[in-house]
């Protein structure tokens, strides 16, 4: 089982888009460990972007990130990494394909509505960015993870 950070971007949270994208991360049949409705300083930002950093649209997307408060979440899931980035969609919105969270919900670059970790190292990463071990809420979901 893989864990993956997910989080909604402000211009999901101020679209009223957070009960949406959560649902569809839901319908797919990921497990929810942890969630946390937060703004993030410039600090945290910076540290959750650095593979960004020196790159022409690093200050943009800092400020962005910052413009207001996002939903920060864990997931739980087989291969979660690669199949919640599938249900996400592309970077480029004109490259999300309906059907994706992206491709459904948003018309602008780069203003994509949910960030997805790429690796494993970079969600290990990233979660420790935002979350504490205790945070991570271990359960059982009734049903199989199939069901
Ligand atoms: P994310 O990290 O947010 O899940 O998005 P991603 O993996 O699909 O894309 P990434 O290459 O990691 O870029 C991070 C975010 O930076 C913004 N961006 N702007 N050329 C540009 O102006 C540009 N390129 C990327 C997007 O918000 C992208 O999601
Ligand atoms: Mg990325």
């Amino acid at each position: 089982m893989e864990r993956t950070f997910l989080m909604i971007k402000p211009d999901g949270v101020q679209r009223g888009l957070i009960g949406r994208i959560v649902g569809r991360l839901e319908d797919k049949g990921f497990k929810l460990v942890a969630g946390k409705f937060m703004q993030i300083s410039d600090e945290l930002a910076k540290r959750h972007y650095a593979e960004h950093e020196g790159k022409d649209f690093f200050d943009n997307l800092v400020g962005f990130i910052t413009s207001g408060p996002v939903f920060a979440m864990v997931w739980e899931g087989d291969d979660i990494i690669a199949l919640s980035r599938q249900v996400i969609g592309k970077t480029n919105v004109k490259d999300a394909l309906p059907g994706t969270i992206r491709g459904d919900f948003s018309a602008h670059t780069p203003h994509n509505l949910i960030h997805g970790s790429d690796s494993p190292e970079s969600a290990q990463r990233e979660i420790a960015n935002f979350f504490d071990d205790r945070e991570l809420v271990e359960y059982n979901k009734t049903l199989s993870p199939w069901l």
